[in-house]
C-alpha cells in the first residue's frame, strides 16, 4: 500500500514519430484507418510546424514534471504524478495501471484542458474511472478550472503582451480586436446541455475585462473533418467578416489550449496567418501557457482541492 495520492495527468497525446501518425490518426478515428490522402495531409501538417514535429510530447512531459514540483512545494511527499494520454502511449489506462502497480489506492485525475465538455474532459474521465474501478483505485476528478484566478492572470498577462506586439506591428492607429478561440466540437454537444461554450465565453470575458480589452470576440477553430455539423463560425470565416467590417489588427488568443502543438502552430500560425495576409490583417498570437508557473499553480491548487474529496 502506497500512502501517496496518485495524480493522473491527462493530455491529448501526439505521435511518437512520422511512422506512428497512421496509428495515432486511426485511434482518433476510433479504429477506422484514414484514407491515404487524409494521412498524407496530416503528415504534411506535422512537417510544416516549427519547433520540431511533435512539440506536444515535450510540452506535456514538462507540464507533468512542473506540476509534480509544484505539488511537492505545496505538500511534500504527498502526491505522485502519472501521465495518461487520450490517443497515444502511455494511454490513460496505462497511467491508471502504473498507479495501481505502485500500490496507489487513491488518486486525483486532471486534464490539461481548462474547459469541460462531455466530448473532451468527460471522455478522459470516463476512461480513467473505468480502469480505476477495475483495479480498485478510488479516484476524484477535476472537471474544469477555467476561472481559476491564476489561470486568468497568466492569460491576461499574455493578452497584454500580445497587444503590445500587435501595436508595434500594426501601428497604434488601428484599434485591435482580440479573437479568443477553442477547438470546435460537433454541434450535437448543445443537445447534451454541455457547459463547454459557456465556460469558454466566461474565460474570454474575464480575461478581456482584466486586460482592459475594448473589442473582442469568440470563435471556433480546428473543426474535425467529418460529415456532421461542427460548432461555428470557424476562425477563418470570422476573420473574413472582421476584415469586411474594417478591422485591421487582430490578436489571436487560443484559450482552449495550453500548449504549443499542431492546432496552434499549424491552424493559427500557418493557416490563419496566411488568411490574414490575404485579407490585409495584421495578426499576432498570444504565447501558449506551456510550463508557466501560474498555470502549474492552477493545476496544483485544483488537484489539492479534488484530493480533499477523497478523505
Ligand atoms: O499536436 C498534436 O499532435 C495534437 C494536436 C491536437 C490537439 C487536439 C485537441 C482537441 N481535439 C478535440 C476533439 C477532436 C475531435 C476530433 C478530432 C480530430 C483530430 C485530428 C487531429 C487532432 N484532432 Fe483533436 N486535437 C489535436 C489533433 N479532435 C490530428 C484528426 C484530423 C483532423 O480532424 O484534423 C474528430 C474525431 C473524429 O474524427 O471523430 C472531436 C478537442 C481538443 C481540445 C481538448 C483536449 O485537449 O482534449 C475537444 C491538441
Amino acid at each position: 500500500r502506497n500512502k501517496r495520492i496518485g495524480v493522473l495527468v491527462m493530455s491529448y497525446g501526439t505521435p511518437e514519430s512520422m511512422d506512428d501518425v497512421e496509428a495515432y490518426y486511426t485511434h482518433i478515428r476510433r479504429g477506422r484507418p484514414p484514407e491515404p490522402e487524409q494521412l498524407a495531409e496530416l503528415k504534411a501538417r506535422y512537417e510544416a510546424i516549427v519547433g520540431g514535429v511533435f512539440p506536444l510530447r515535450e510540452n506535456t512531459n514538462l507540464q507533468v514534471s512542473g506540476l509534480q514540483d509544484q505539488l511537492d512545494k505545496l505538500a511534500p511527499n504527498t502526491y505522485s504524478c502519472y501521465q495518461g494520454l487520450k490517443h497515444a502511449r502511455p494511454y490513460i489506462e496505462d497511467g491508471v495501471s502504473a498507479m495501481a502497480q505502485d500500490g496507489v489506492t487513491e488518486a486525483v485525475g486532471i486534464v490539461l484542458a481548462p474547459h469541460y465538455s462531455t466530448m473532451s474532459v468527460g471522455s478522459y474521465v470516463k476512461r480513467a474511472q473505468e480502469k480505476a474501478d477495475e483495479l480498485g483505485v478510488t479516484m476524484s476528478f477535476v472537471e474544469s478550472y477555467h476561472l481559476h484566478p491564476k489561470l486568468l492572470q497568466a492569460l491576461t498577462d499574455r493578452v497584454k503582451d500580445g497587444l503590445d506586439r500587435l501595436k508595434a506591428a500594426a501601428g497604434s492607429e488601428h484599434e485591435p480586436l482580440v479573437l479568443f478561440s477553442a477547438h470546435s466540437l460537433p454541434e450535437r454537444i448543445r443537445e447534451l446541455g454541455d457547459p463547454y461554450e459557456q465556460q469558454l465565453l466566461e474565460t474570454s470575458k474575464a480575461v478581456a475585462e482584466a486586460a482592459g480589452v475594448g473589442r473582442w470576440q469568440f470563435t471556433w477553430q480546428s473543426a474535425g473533418r467529418t460529415r456532421e455539423p461542427w460548432l461555428g463560425p470557424d476562425i477563418l470565416e470570422t476573420m473574413e467578416s472582421l476584415a469586411k467590417e474594417g478591422v485591421k489588427a487582430l490578436l489571436s488568443a487560443p484559450i482552449g489550449f495550453v500548449s504549443d502543438h499542431l492546432e496552434v502552430l499549424y491552424d493559427i500560425d500557418i493557416e490563419a496567418r496566411a488568411e490574414a495576409e490575404k485579407l490585409g490583417l495584421t495578426l499576432e498570437r498570444i504565447a501558449m501557457l506551456n510550463r508557466d508557473p501560474l498555470y502549474m499553480q492552477t493545476l496544483a491548487d485544483s488537484v489539492a482541492e479534488a484530493a480533499s474529496d477523497l478523505r
